[in-house]
């Protein structure tokens, strides 16, 4: 087992990339024993016909560098094609009683599964089992059960071949229990975007980035999440992009950076500077501070417009509003070039509705409300809504800092609202870009996995293979959790992910799960999910994207939607990490035919050849993907159509929808005392989510551990403690249960005051259920009420 090396805490002052990156990445290549293979794998990864990375969902461009990757790319390829092995000789010798006691990174760096496996009550060890036997039990059980009462969940990586078969076997169960990793990730975005702007997903493509005049890039960290991303930053900045960022930390990513694969940077060591004005706001202060932006450029118009009526001739011959002078000198700063207007009315009449309520509330917030919500000044507010106006086309990039959150939703909308104000949505360089996570999380959604029936054409599924498809509404993600600790959840299937591990309340999750009569974990590699277990558990090894996956047609391709909308075809060529692997589709296909029995779907001639599985995707979703297979491999990927893009608005007013946020800030059930700081969980530079690559988080400085709380220094003073304190975080919100994470090292750290930080999943045990967007019930990872207290000399 590898151990942390000994905490070492010290302030990074590199750029993203550069040599730091170049060496983390040479350092897992060794660690994984792939020196040589490695390399090889990496200069196949996003090209049009090498495979799709298995880290982010970030664009792949048609022209693709030589090494199209990144830092995180090449670990997480590194990470699946290691050659190490969890094989049955490791599992006999690990009762899980044992494995349950071991770290996430130690379970995961045993290697690649490589046997089915099923729990064995006497030894409670995993052992070997035969694939039919295992489709034949998990069949029988599914069928004793109630399919209320089982859940399928997807994490975001299996392919829209995989996820269409998963969907429909869910469904002709009769289930539409499907929580999926987008629940707990952009799924804010898909509640809110489509009710804005009719979107179901972001409008922006990649030429928007050579298009745009100005970025607004809120609560997303690209050194570390989508690193790609930052070339694409890189090129903008060069060619004069002004880069607006909102964030609670300054994150190297979003400061400067250092392309690893331009010799001329790395050689000369010259950074490129991402953000022109960085603002670092309060945890869940967006709201207040995109209504600032706003505030300034209505209010500014309004000045203009009020001259009008009211000018007199200043010095240099401009109308001026005697009665708003200084607001009158900085809309005519920011003005249009016939100094009439700052918003662009012509859009907001024939694309908008809701724009006088909403410009209204803009009017009304105080300045010091704003400021306080916000924790930015009204000049700093101002000061980007003077760029925002001075840009003809403005991009809006946003993450996780927008989505997870108690007002999640409502952040969405204010991004809209903001983008409307001056028609940034659907022209060349403005549009709206939603990082999505996981690789194929957004296109899970586009072919059917949802708990949602009315997103599903279930007619056509009907249809298609002759069967009733359930209409009630199934459980999303918070729904399931709180279904396995009440009992109700009898059995749960898991296509990839570590659900117990990702999910809020893991405490009470615990114990539920080990109640559960059967769970199945499909998976390639040992983690927390599949060492605690249910009554009868198996373990299904598959493969990973990167692998050959031979079938009876020949060797198959898969596909995935990436974060701009663009479909692309995935090839996997390496040596399948064991012969016993069955691929995702073959194991969904199995337990189908096994729980279902003859239906009119062809299981086992689209396990034969994926391209029937395309057909039949084409048949469900004709316009979507239209001529599906014969563009699979299209340089660049294929373009989903998005309406918003084309300002055709797909909403219930048939226009796009100013949506006034009701509040500034949540309401916090929380009593107000001053000891009560904001947690925002945040993922380490050496991370996939739950994958915990080591224990280096390089832009932040923090190496040798993950058990830290970073505070603001004058916090640190007021609430009594030193620097390097170990503290035990304490859930300030439904007290009544007491949720508690101990031994954490305070580090101190440039976060606004009031806020802290500290890594997931370390922190889920602290978040109920509960707490999360009513809407779009995603957890509010990046918004929770703690306190911290002195950790007893025992933790
Ligand atoms: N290497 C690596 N890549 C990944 C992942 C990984 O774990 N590791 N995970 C993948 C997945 S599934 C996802 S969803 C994405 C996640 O990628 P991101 O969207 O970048 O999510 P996070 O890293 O959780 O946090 C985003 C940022 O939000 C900021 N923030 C926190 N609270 C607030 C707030 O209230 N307001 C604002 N404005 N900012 C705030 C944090 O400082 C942080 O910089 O990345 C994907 N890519
Ligand atoms: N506190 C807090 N909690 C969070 C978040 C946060 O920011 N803060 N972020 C949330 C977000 S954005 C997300 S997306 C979720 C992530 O939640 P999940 O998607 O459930 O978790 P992962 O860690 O991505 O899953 C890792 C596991 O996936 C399996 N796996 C990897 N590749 C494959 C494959 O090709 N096929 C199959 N079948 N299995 C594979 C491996 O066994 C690995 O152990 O976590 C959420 N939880
Ligand atoms: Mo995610």
């Amino acid at each position: 087992m590898s151990k942390p090396t000994a905490p070492h805490i010290e302030p990074y002052t590199g750029p993203a990339g550069g040599w730091g990156s170049a060496k983390s990445v040479s350092e897992i290549t060794l660690r994984e024993r792939l020196p040589f293979q490695g390399p090889r794998v990496l200069a196949t990864q996003n090209k049009p016909e090498g495979f799709m990375c298995v880290s982010c969902a970030w664009a792949k461009p048609a022209k693709a560098h030589p090494l199209e990757f990144c830092e995180n790319g090449a670990k997480a390829t590194a990470w699946e094609i290691t050659s190490k092995r969890a094989s049955p000789a490791f599992f006999a010798k690990h009762p899980l009683g044992e494995l349950e006691q071991w770290e996430d990174h130690d379970l995961e760096e045993q290697g690649r599964l490589t046997h089915p496996m099923r729990w064995d009550a006497a030894s409670d060890k995993y052992v070997p089992v035969p694939w039919r036997e295992a489709f034949d039990e998990i069949g029988r059980e599914l069928r004793a059960l109630d399919p209320r009462q089982v859940d399928f969940y997807t994490s975001g990586r299996a392919s829209l071949e995989t996820s269409y078969m998963y969907q429909l076997f869910a469904r002709m169960y009769g289930s539409n229990n499907m929580p999926d990793s987008s629940n707990m990730c952009h799924e804010s975005s898909s509640v809110a975007l489509p009710e804005s702007i009719g979107a179901a997903v972001g409008t922006a493509i990649l030429s928007d980035f050579e298009n745009t005049d100005c970025i607004f890039y809120i609560g997303q960290n690209v050194g570390t999440s989508s690193p790609r991303l930052l070339h694409d930053l890189q090129d903008a900045v060069d060619r004069g992009v002004k880069i607006v960022t909102f964030n609670l930390l300054r994150e190297r990513g979003l400061e400067r950076f250092i392309n690893p694969q331009s010799p001329v940077q790395m050689v000369t060591g010259k950074e490129t500077r991402i953000s022109s004005q960085y603002y670092q706001v309060n945890n869940g202060g967006d709201i207040a501070a995109l209504f600032g932006v706003c505030k300034a450029l209505i209010e500014a118009d309004d000045a203009l417009k009020a001259s009008g009526s009211t000018q007199v001739a200043g010095d240099d011959g401009l109308p001026r509003d005697p009665e708003n002078a200084a607001m009158f000198a900085f809309a005519a700063s920011i003005a249009s070039a016939d100094k009439k207007h700052v918003l662009d009315h012509d859009f907001i009449k024939e694309h908008t509705a809701g724009f006088e309520e909403f410009a209204q509330a803009a009017r009304t917030h105080r300045w010091e409300d704003l400021e306080r919500v916000s924790g930015l000044n009204r000049e700093q507010m101002m000061e980007a809504a003077a760029t925002y106006a001075r840009s003809d086309a403005v991009l809006t990039i946003y993450g996780m800092g927008l989505t997870q959150h108690l007002m999640g939703v409502q952040n969405v909308h204010m991004v809209c609202n903001l983008a409307l104000l001056r028609g940034n949505i659907g022209k060349p360089g403005a549009n709206i870009c939603a990082v999505r996570g996981h690789s194929n999380v957004q296109g899970q959604r586009t072919v059917g996995i949802t708990e949602k029936p009315g997103l599903v054409p279930l007619d056509k599924l009907s249809e298609l293979y002759g069967f009733v498809p359930p209409d009630w509404t199934g459980r999303s993600t918070v729904e399931t959790c709180e279904a396995i600790i009440s009992g109700e959840s009898r059995g749960f299937i898991s296509l990839g992910g570590n659900f117990l591990k990702a999910v809020p309340e893991t405490g009470a999750m615990e114990e539920g799960w080990r109640k559960l009569r059967l769970t199945v974990q499909i998976a390639t590699k040992l983690n927390r999910s599949h060492v605690l277990h249910g009554q009868i558990a198996y373990l299904l090894p598959c493969l990973g994207r990167i692998e050959l996956d031979q079938q009876a047609s020949g060797p198959q391709s898969v596909s995935i939607e990436s974060s701009i909308a663009h479909f692309h075809g995935s090839r996997g060529k390496t040596r399948p990490a064991s012969p016993e692997l069955l691929s995702e589709p073959a194991i969904v296909a199995g337990i189908a035919k096994a729980t279902l029995g003859d239906t009119k779907v062809p299981w086992d001639a689209w396990v034969g050849n994926y391209a029937e599985v395309r057909d039949a995707i084409e048949r469900t979703y004709p316009e979507t993907f239209k001529d599906f297979n014969k563009r699979l491999f299209k340089p660049g990927g294929f373009a989903r159509p998005l309406p918003a893009r084309e300002r055709k608005w797909v909403t219930r007013s048939g226009k796009a929808n100013f949506i006034t946020p009701e509040k500034l800030f949540p309401e916090l059930s929380t009593a107000q005392s001053i000891d009560v700081l904001h947690l925002a969980t945040l993922r380490s530079n050496d991370q996939f989510n739950t994958t915990i690559y080591g224990y280096s988080d390089r832009f932040r400085g923090v190496n040798g551990t993950r058990k830290i709380v970073f505070l603001n220094p004058v916090d640190i003073e007021r609430l009594g403690f030193t620097d390097g304190d170990s503290v035990d975080i304490v859930t300030a919100i439904d007290e009544a249960t007491e949720r508690r994470v101990t031994g954490m090292k305070i580090v101190a750290y440039q976060i606004p005051k009031g806020c802290c930080g500290s890594y997931f999943p370390e922190t889920n045990p602290l978040f109920p259920t509960a707490h999360h967007d009513p809407k779009s019930k995603t957890p509010s990872y990046k918004l929770l009420p703690v306190r911290l207290r002195q950790s007893s000399p025992a933790a």
